[in-house]
């Protein structure tokens, strides 16, 4: 039997480095290996659980799914899809809501984070996230969930919500665990907390140009002098290094040991390597962009390729409830 993967990226904007490293490249890998049988959706609503804009929401979870094939997602291996046309997704978090505290929800340190973010939209919709996601996952009983580390918190839910669910009603939800991949957690180009897309001037797109993502690495606030203890700007720098120019990130972190690191010379070999890796992602966008019967199909296939799987646990779900 093949494991089942689901992953989502909320339609908030388009996508960033952050999400290509720390999700978008884990999709993939599982994608192309015969092991796995992937779902990959649009989470827009996920997105209402904190502010927006309806037709930003509606373009965004286009763009998303564009980026999403632009990257390497393909509908012949995976089934992509937009969350909102697979009504189950909903249906099942609220009743996997009546196995979860109101307490356990208002404790998550992301929900936390959020409200500070958005002070003014503390609602229900932003408590329900993680069920939400729990469902996401459990309506596919999938078993691995490729996303970044700041989603861990949110996985244990899904994994209590299984446990709790299996031992009441005896369904049989596999326990979910994360697929981590090296870029996992992705700095802020401000030096301070993750890259994201609410947070202006914080992330690469995975549309920019040369000269954009020069601009941007340059802006990564780095010490005056090198030496010394390395600040969170040199750290967040030298994360970029590891991974995109690997080969030389053990010569520049010599360099700023021994004091004589000239920054520039490095964030421009960083800028340099992330655009080579974008570049092939950006002609195909450009060719993808153009095709919009086949954006069309792909959304069209895959919600009813993921409904027909979504119904039948639904209806176990309802069975096994007493609500059948
Ligand atoms: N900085 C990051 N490093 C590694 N992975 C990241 N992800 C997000 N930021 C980083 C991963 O990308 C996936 C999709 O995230 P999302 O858009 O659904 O929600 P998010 O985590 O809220 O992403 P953003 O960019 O921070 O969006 P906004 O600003 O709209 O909230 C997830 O797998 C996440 O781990």
């Amino acid at each position: 039997m093949k494991k089942r993967v689901l992953s989502g990226i909320r339609a908030t904007g388009r996508l960033h480095l952050g999400n290509y490293l720390g999700a978008v490249k884990g999709m993939i890998e599982l994608q192309n290996d015969p092991n796995y049988e992937t779902l990959y959706m649009v989470a827009d609503i996920h997105t209402i659980t904190t502010p927006f804009e309806i037709e930003g929401l509606r373009k965004n979870r286009r763009e998303v799914i564009i980026d999403y094939l632009a990257a390497g997602l393909d509908p012949e291996k995976s089934i992509i899809f937009q969350q909102s046309k697979v009504g189950e997704h909903a249906e099942l978090s609220f009743y996997l809501s009546s196995v979860v505290s109101v307490a356990r929800m208002q404790h998550l340190p992301t929900f936390k984070e959020k409200i500070k973010q958005y002070p003014k939209n503390v609602t229900m919709a932003l408590l329900n996230y993680p069920i939400l996601m729990a469902a996401d996952i459990l309506v596919y009983k999938a078993g691995a969930v490729p996303v970044g580390i700041d989603q861990e918190p949110h996985l244990e839910v899904a994994r209590e919500i299984a446990k709790k669910m299996n031992q009441i009603y005896r369904t049989n939800f596999p326990e979910p665990a994360r697929f981590a991949t090296k870029g996992e957690y992705i700095p802020s180009l401000r030096g301070e907390g993750k890259m994201s897309k609410s947070i202006e001037g914080s992330y690469i797109n995975l549309t920019d140009s040369l000269d954009d993502i020069r601009k941007k690495i340059r802006s990564i606030p780095t010490a005056t002098e090198a030496g010394g203890e390395m600040n969170l700007g040199v750290k967040t720098l030298f994360v970029f290094a590891d991974l995109f120019i690997p080969g030389k990130a053990e010569q520049f972190r010599k360099e700023f040991e021994s004091g004589k690191l000239q920054f520039v010379v490095v964030k421009d070999a960083v800028a340099e390597a992330i655009f080579r890796e974008l570049e092939p992602f950006q002609a195909r966008r450009k060719e993808i962009e153009k095709d919009i019967k086949f954006v069309d199909s792909v959304i069209k296939e895959g919600a009813e390729k993921a409904r027909a799987i979504a119904s039948r646990t639904v209806e176990e779900v309802k069975e096994k409830m007493g609500l059948k």
